[in-house]
C-alpha cells in the first residue's frame, strides 16, 4: 500500500480588507497543525489569498488586478513555500494568476501543486468557468468569473508526486464528469480541488437548499466512477455578506466520504489515503480497458 496522509485545510471567510499576509498567516498556521498530525500534503481552497472578488462588478481593471498575483512565489506567498520546505509538506494552492506578457495580459483562475521541497510540480488553469461576463444587477451578488478570467487552454494534466499520480481541478470543474474521466484516463489516483460555492444560486434559488447535496453528489460519483481519491476544500462561511458552503471533504475511490469539515471556519481535516485502493475500482467495476466502449462515446467530446 502507498499511504499518503492528506490534509484538507478549509478556510473561513476572507474579508475584502484582509491582507494577503493575514490570509497566508492563517494558512501557515494550518500547515503547522498539519505537520503535528503527520500530514504530507495540504490542500487549500480556490482563490485562497483573497476574498472571492467575482461576487462584485468592478469597472476599473486596476481594482480587479489588485486581487491577482503577478508572480508565485512572490512576496505574499513566499512564506507558504518557506514553510513547505521547513516542514517537508507539499501543498495545493488556488489563486488568481495574472500573466503580464510584453504585449498582452492573461488572467486565469489557477492552482499550483508544490512539493515538500517547496518546488512547483504543476500548474492548472480552471477549465469550466461558471457564472456570467456582464454586470447583472438583478442578482443579489454577481458571479463574474467569465468576465475576470480566461478559461484555461491546457486542459487536464497529471503529475507524478507524493508517491502517486496527481491531478488538479478547481470548483465548478468538479460538477462536470469530464473532469474526473480526463484525469483518470491519464492515470490520476488523486484529484485535488478548492471551491468557493455560494449557498444562494440567483438563477435557480429553489436549489439553494441542495448546494450541499449537489457538492458531494458530483464528487462522490466522480471518485467512484473513476476510482480516484478526491480532496475538496472550501472557502467557507459568511464572506462579505455571502454564505459560502463548507463541508470540505476527503472522498475514497469507493465514493465514501472518509473525512469532512464540521465548521465554517479555518479547519484541518486529515485522512491517510492508501493510493493502492484505487485498484479495487480500476481493476474491476471500472476497468477501462476491459469494459469501456470509446468507439460509441464520440458524442461526449463533440461541441
Ligand atoms: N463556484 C460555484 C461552483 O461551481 C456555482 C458556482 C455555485 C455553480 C452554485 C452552481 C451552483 O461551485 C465556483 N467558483 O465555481
Amino acid at each position: 500500500s502507498r499511504k499518503l496522509m492528506i490534509g484538507a485545510a478549509q478556510l473561513g471567510p476572507i474579508t475584502r480588507s484582509e491582507t494577503r499576509d493575514q490570509a497566508v498567516a492563517r494558512m501557515v498556521a494550518l500547515m503547522h497543525q498539519a505537520k503535528a498530525r503527520g500530514v504530507e500534503l495540504v490542500v487549500f481552497p480556490e482563490l485562497a489569498l483573497t476574498t472571492f472578488f467575482p461576487r462584485w462588478y468592478f469597472e476599473d481593471q486596476d481594482a480587479i488586478d489588485a486581487f491577482f498575483e503577478r508572480e508565485v512565489p512572490g512576496p505574499a506567498t513566499q512564506p507558504l513555500f518557506d514553510t513547505a520546505r521547513e516542514l517537508g509538506i507539499g501543498f495545493y494552492l488556488g489563486y488568481a494568476e495574472l500573466v503580464d506578457a510584453a504585449d498582452s495580459k492573461q488572467r486565469y483562475n489557477t492552482s499550483i501543486l508544490v512539493d515538500g521541497a517547496g518546488h512547483i510540480v504543476g500548474k492548472y488553469r480552471k477549465v469550466h468557468l461558471p457564472g456570467h461576463s456582464e454586470h447583472e444587477p438583478w442578482r443579489s451578488f454577481q458571479h463574474l468569473e467569465k468576465r475576470y478570467f480566461e478559461p484555461g487552454q491546457e486542459g487536464f494534466e497529471t503529475w507524478q508526486a507524493f508517491g502517486g499520480t496527481v491531478g488538479m481541478a478547481i470548483c465548478n470543474d468538479r460538477r462536470w464528469p469530464e473532469t474526473y474521466r480526463m484525469l483518470a484516463l491519464q492515470g490520476a489516483e488523486l484529484m485535488l480541488l478548492g471551491y468557493n460555492t455560494p449557498i444562494h444560486y440567483p438563477p435557480v434559488p429553489e436549489h439553494d437548499h441542495l448546494q450541499g447535496f449537489h457538492n458531494h453528489l458530483c464528487m462522490q460519483a466522480g471518485a467512484y466512477q473513476n476510482g480516484m481519491w478526491v480532496v475538496a476544500v472550501a472557502k467557507a462561511g459568511r464572506e462579505e455578506g455571502c454564505e459560502l458552503l463548507g463541508q470540505s471533504c476527503i472522498i475514497s475511490p469507493t465514493g465514501e466520504i472518509v473525512a469532512m469539515a464540521s465548521t465554517l471556519g479555518d479547519e484541518l481535516i486529515t485522512y491517510e489515503c492508501d493510493l493502492d485502493r484505487t485498484k479495487e475500482i480500476r481493476d474491476h467495476i471500472f476497468n477501462f480497458s476491459l469494459h469501456r466502449r470509446p468507439e460509441l462515446y464520440g458524442l461526449i467530446a463533440k461541441p
